[in-house]
């Protein structure tokens, strides 16, 4: 039995739900938060993302205080290299006999973690992180014996464990479980975006931005533009002036993509909900009791719904069950360097420059930029599987691997092999025009295929399509596009798969 316990919080557990803090002795507990370099530097991250983790922390840490808890704190310019260096120093400087986490988000830090026991020479106890929905065991059980994993059926599941959305006798509010089919209008300007709320910066805010500002002059991100909430408070002002104003078009406009807005009617949450300044249940709940009382469609929430309770757990259940070895997976063999221009967003395709623009300058971008415009390029390009989640991990001010990854790699690059997605997300020009309104204002023309002007992404499909046909062909759901392919006469292909050849050369010059 350990008298004093030093509990540590990570930068992403900023919750008074996190399992290490339930049982806190006021009177004999240190609470540590650490900034540390490695955490700041795995990868490229946004400025946004250590701006926001950092800010959040000390207030957090202020929190913490005012409800009579002893905190150490330890500011970046402390000089701290590792947690675990971190961990040390507050072990002597608290006098604490043992060691408190929840479980880390990341495969990393808690393969790293499970070996300080052995370092430091403390035991070190790591409670299973409660915040999810879908622990890790129940993901593995509803796993066992199935041929398939589709998200629909865990959803299903996920809805009748938590009662959300359900009749009375238990079947789906309005008979379907799914109104994916009404999620998915393009964007023409129909309705007015409105504005959103921009949280005061207060002094703690403002220096975190300055020093943020010094320590990563290498780093994207725009801070003068940081708006992001960094307490609990905060974030939830912004989830209910998201269900009060947003909701009632998130279902309609999902799928869309516009120049005017970067975020249209998202409820630009994934932040706060993946630090802990949200919890997914209370929102999931909101969103069903807006529904209930007329404020949104069904689709709306449902399809709200469906990302939280359902993509966001499920992609979870996947990363855990299938680490560290999903990570090498690279089921088209993509190995293209990463072009520069993903660092600065310098490319003519309209679509794709805004995409990446937004992301670099503010660390955020819905998801069929990230699916559609981004990813589908990186797909169809054969981007290195491992640069391209590498670089998601980097620039999103919500990026953590346990969520990235699937997402990246499973998702949008489909080189898990069709584990997560029935078949390639990959799309021609077509339907970015069908979407949205970038097209109008961009030098490429998404009717051409081959010639200067024709939207690249034409010619890049019927390549991808024409290299892969041998592994598609065993996708039932690709049947139909390559039996267009292959009616084409064959000089017809040759011509556009070299064009396709020729574009991506042009397009990849610049490796980053
Ligand atoms: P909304 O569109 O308003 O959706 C509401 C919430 O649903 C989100 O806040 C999020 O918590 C959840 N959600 C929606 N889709 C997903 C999904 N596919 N997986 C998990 N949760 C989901 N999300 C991250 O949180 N971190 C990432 O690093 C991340 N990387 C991605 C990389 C790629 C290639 C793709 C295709 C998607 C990625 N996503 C990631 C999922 C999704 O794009 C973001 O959660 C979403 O864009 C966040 O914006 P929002 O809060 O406005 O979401
Ligand atoms: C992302 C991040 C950053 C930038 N900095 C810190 C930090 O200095 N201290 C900390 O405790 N956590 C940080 N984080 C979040 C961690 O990287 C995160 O806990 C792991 O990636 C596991 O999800």
């Amino acid at each position: 039995m350990c008298e004093k316990k030093l509990i540590l919080v990570l930068g992403d557990q900023l919750s008074f739900n996190n399992p290490a803090l339930q049982q806190v002795d006021p009177a004999a507990d240190t609470i540590l938060l650490a900034e540390v370099t490695e955490e700041t530097r795995y990868v490229r991250h946004n400025r946004h993302k250590i701006a926001l983790i950092f800010s959040a922390m000390r207030h957090f840490r202020d929190e913490l205080a005012a409800r009579g808890h002893t905190v150490i704190h330890y500011p970046l310019e402390q000089g701290l290299g590792t947690l675990q260096a971190a961990v040390e120093r507050a072990l002597a400087e608290s006098g604490a006999a043992c060691v408190h986490a929840c479980v880390p988000g990341e495969y990393r830090l808690h393969e790293s973690m499970m070996q300080w026991e052995k370092t430091a020479g403390v035991p070190v106890t790591l409670h299973p992180d409660s915040r999810f929905l879908a622990s890790t065991d129940y993901f593995r059980q509803w796993a066992r014996g199935r041929k398939q994993l589709r998200m629909e059926y865990f959803y299903r599941a996920m809805r009748k464990r938590y009662h959300l959305l359900l009749e009375e006798d238990g079947t789906p509010a309005g008979g379907r479980w799914n109104y994916d089919a009404e999620n998915r209008g393009g964007w023409r300007g129909q309705v007015t975006v409105p504005a959103r709320p921009r949280p005061q910066k207060d002094q703690v805010t403002l220096s975190v931005i300055r020093e943020v500002q010094a320590a990563f002059p290498d780093h994207p991100g725009d801070l003068e533009r940081f708006s992001y909430a960094v307490t609990a408070q905060q974030a939830q002002l912004e989830f209910d002036w998201f269900v009060e104003h947003a909701l009632g078009h998130f279902g309609t406009y999902q799928d869309a993509l516009a120049e005017e807005s970067p975020w249209l009617f998202h409820a630009v949450v994934s932040m706060y909900l993946n630090i802990g300044l949200l919890e997914p249940l209370a929102c999931c709940r909101q969103v069903e009791a807006a529904w209930r009382e007329g404020k949104c469609s069904l689709a709306d929430a449902e399809g709200f719904i469906r990302q939280v309770l359902g993509w966001r757990e499920y992609v979870r259940g996947i990363y855990w069950l299938f680490m560290p070895d999903y990570r090498e997976r690279n089921g088209f063999d993509a190995r293209e360097p990463l072009p520069s221009w993903f660092w600065n967003g310098q490319v003519e395709m309209r679509c794709l420059s805004r995409a990446l623009r937004q992301t670099l300058d503010l660390g955020y971008a819905h998801h069929i930029q990230r699916l559609m415009v981004i990813g589908n390029f990186a797909l169809l390009a054969g981007l290195d599987v491992r640069a391209v989640c590498d670089w998601y991990l980097a620039v999103y001010v919500d990026a953590f691997e346990w969520v990235e990854l699937p997402n990246t790699l499973g998702m949008a690059l489909h080189a898990d092999g069709g584990l997560m997605a029935s078949k390639p997300y990959a799309a021609s020009g077509k339907y970015i025009q069908r979407q949205g309104d970038h097209c109008r204002q961009c030098r490429y023309d998404p009717a051409r295929t081959t010639g200067e002007n024709a939207c690249p992404y034409n010619a890049l499909y019927w390549r991808f399509i024409d290299r892969h046909e041998k592994t598609l062909a065993g996708n039932g759901r690709m049947g139909l596009v390559l039996s267009n392919w292959d009616k084409r006469p064959r000089q017809e292909r040759r011509a556009i798969v070299e064009w396709g050849d020729r574009v991506l050369e042009q397009l990849l010059r610049d490796p980053a």
